[in-house]
């Protein structure tokens, strides 16, 4: 939760007494199915359907997606349809395939920063995959759907304002919508974090044409993303004031039960 930034006195002791001890984090930026449908709000048919399918974990819960003992065996332990949800029945709403996810649109090849929300700190190796050309989103995030290599990887990056920043660079030669599945292995917990970014990878002529309406898409560059307050920018993005953001915030905080060990 990064109500802080607002600045408002109010919101940074709530911040204070509800934050830190009972959060983890999730990818921002591209933004995650579980930050769009959580600390955003769910404000798209796609999170409406995942909350509908996930009970209770959503938005509350969207910074808790971690699987234990995973150790680095990803592939074996997380089963194929289910790598959005990490195999967490509470999430399995994250996992439905729909062309309609709230999506940021970005460039092959361009420079980029991924922001990772870390509500708590945690010490740890951040990896991302891509998922291959011709990927189908209509069909369920399989394993191998994704690159076998990640494009980037990082191990304790700094954590600025409440987020780990990773720079580094777009996957090359996509286009149209993709995948980003990133995976935050600790070295100080015994968990493992998971997330899907939808994308829509975009040349500069593509990015003129007219984009179908059914998709919610979230423009982000490095040079704007890394600008802009993570809940006035995201819902700026999102076309919702920031007061009711906040609202948001406030109560996933006041909600949220203490779930870290
Ligand atoms: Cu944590």
């Amino acid at each position: 939760m990064r109500i802080a930034a607002l600045g408002a006195g109010l919101l940074l002791s709530v911040t204070l007494v509800a934050g830190p001890a009972d959060a983890h984090g999730a990818l921002e930026s591209p933004l995650s199915r579980a930050a769009a449908c959580g600390e955003t709000s769910v404000r798209s048919a796609a999170c409406r359907a995942a909350q509908k399918t996930t009970g209770s974990a959503l938005p509350k819960e969207w910074d808790n997606l971690r699987v234990s003992n995973v150790a680095g065996r990803d592939r074996q332990m997380i089963p194929d349809g289910k790598l959005c949800s990490g195999g967490l029945p509470e999430f399995r709403g994250l996992d439905l395939a729909r062309r309609d996810w709230p999506a940021t649109t970005v460039k092959p090849g361009v420079q980029f920063t991924f922001k990772y929300r870390g509500t708590i700190p945690h010490k740890g190796t951040f990896r991302f995959y891509v998922t291959k050309k011709g990927y189908d989103p209509a069909g369920p995030l399989k394993w191998s759907d994704l690159e076998g290599k990640p494009f980037l990887q990082a191990k304790d990056p700094k954590l600025v304002d409440g987020a780990y920043l990773i720079k580094g660079r777009m996957p090359t030669g996509r286009t149209g919508r993709h995948l980003i599945y990133t995976i935050w292995q600790n070295s100080d917990t015994p968990d493992t974090y998971y997330s899907c970014s939808d994308v829509i990878f975009s040349s500069a002529a593509a990015a003129n044409r007219a984009r179908p309406a059914a998709a919610l898409q979230v423009s982000a560059t490095s040079s704007s993303s890394s600008s802009v307050p993570w809940p006035v920018g995201v819902a700026a993005l999102l076309g919702v004031g920031t007061g009711a953001a906040v609202i948001t915030g406030l109560r996933a905080g006041r909600r949220r039960r203490r779930l870290d060990s």
